[in-house]
């Protein structure tokens, strides 16, 4: 059994991204696939609630969001580092371009183009997910103008790669090329037609062919249920408190995305720092675990 167990399904993007920071790092990792839409009792039994994808665990150690994920997988296995030139504070900043504005586009992108083809069960799911209409028919209108948007994020990786260098920071791949791959993989894998957008552009496939050729590591397939079992048989890593969060020590507090899938998650501060917040919790199924979530994005509330 691997140490790192990585909640995730082949379709998801942000999967996507870790899968990538997982190859440039070599790691050998256990892939627990979850469903794409609610239910997904085994993932919010370690959780506590939170659904989105993907979720890392190590032990009884729960991290959620891709963003955090990446931090913990360079803090515990430094070498092929996801920064080889550098300018860490940049490329986790870079993330939200990716993650929000990109990201975004390529969802109108896809969602639009598939329209009707999209599932009802999907459409529903995604709805209770964002709290708002999750309308392909919208967003399909909306196409024309996320084309042009995802055009101009697109030539900007057009403009970085223009002196000849072989990924996006210099001649190492790192973090700032899975976060820009990503998405383009979505809409290639997604909706095939809308590749037309960076086919043509510049540096931009010969890159994204880099990117792929990377892999993603050595991977191999674990059950939900021998997932919980590893939670269920380990012990939380222990954790310190940042100065700043010194009054919430120990008592109770709720986790929340500030986005979409904002599913409150309950339990006593167990670590903080400026980067992440992590809490205890006891679970039925999942025994005593620590669910660590970034600071960027979530909201702790006493
Ligand atoms: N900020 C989160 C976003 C994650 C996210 O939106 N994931 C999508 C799948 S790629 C999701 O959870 N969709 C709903 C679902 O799968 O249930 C991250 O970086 O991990």
């Amino acid at each position: 059994m691997p140490d790192i167990l990585f909640h995730q399904y082949a379709s998801s993007p942000f999967s996507e991204k870790v899968r990538v920071c997982l190859g440039i790092k070599n790691l050998a990792w256990g892939a627990v696939d979850q469903p794409v839409i609610m239910p997904k009792p085994e993932l919010v039994a370690l959780t506590g609630g939170y659904r989105r994808i993907p979720v890392m665990q190590i032990g009884a150690d729960i991290y959620c969001d891709s963003t955090l994920i990446v931090r913990e997988l360079e803090r515990r296995y430094p070498a092929h580092t996801l920064f080889p030139h550098g300018d860490c504070g940049l490329a986790y900043a870079n993330a939200l371009w990716s993650d929000r504005a990109v990201f975004q586009a390529a969802v109108a992108i896809i969602f639009g183009g598939l329209g009707d083809k999209v599932p009802p069960a999907f459409i529903k799911d995604r709805t209770a997910l964002s709290g708002r209409a999750f309308d392909p028919a919208a967003m399909q209108a909306a196409v024309p103008h996320m084309e042009a948007q995802m055009r101009a994020h697109i030539a900007l990786l057009s403009d970085q790669l223009a002196d000849g260098r072989g990924f996006l920071s210099g001649d190492r791949p790192g973090l700032i090329d899975a976060n820009a791959y990503y998405n383009l993989w979505f809409i290639r894998s997604a909706f095939r037609p809308a590749a037309s957008l960076f086919e043509s552009m510049p540096h931009v496939p010969e890159w994204m062919e880099r990117v792929r050729a990377i892999g993603h590591g050595e991977r191999s397939e674990v059950s939900r249920e021998a997932a919980l079992a590893v939670a269920r048989a380990a012990a939380p890593v222990a954790g310190t408190i940042a100065a700043q969060d010194a009054a919430l020590a120990g008592k109770r507090v709720t986790v929340a995305a500030d986005d979409y899938g904002r599913d409150p998650v309950h339990g006593v501060l167990a670590g903080s720092s400026d980067h992440h917040v992590a809490i205890r919790r006891e679970d039925p199924l999942a025994g005593q675990v620590v669910v660590h979530f970034p600071r960027i994005g979530f909201s702790v509330q006493s």
